[in-house]
């Protein structure tokens, strides 16, 4: 069994609370997500994957698709280097 991976990606276009749904349920629909979480206040989007069945460069096309702009990954919240601060 492979671990999962937690990455954070920065992501323009979101609005509203609508926004946020529309892309967790997206990229909840990708075989080998195992977690969402989007926040369209801090444009962030941290999605928590098997490497083994998915990939970030997947998600962010999934992203893509549904009209949002996933741009980078934001290190220092990808990985789980950084647990929860608060
Ligand atoms: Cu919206």
């Amino acid at each position: 069994m492979s671990e999962n991976k937690k990455m954070t990606i920065k992501t323009k276009g979101m609005h509203c609370v609508s926004c946020e749904h529309i892309i967790k349920e997206t990229i909840l629909d990708i075989d080998g997500v195992k977690n969402a979480k989007v926040n369209y206040v801090t444009e962030k989007v941290t999605v928590e994957f098997d490497p083994e069945k998915t990939n970030i460069k997947n998600i962010m096309k999934a992203i893509k698709k549904v009209g949002y702009e996933p741009e980078e990954i934001d290190q220092k919240e990808s990985n789980g280097f950084f647990k929860k601060l608060f």
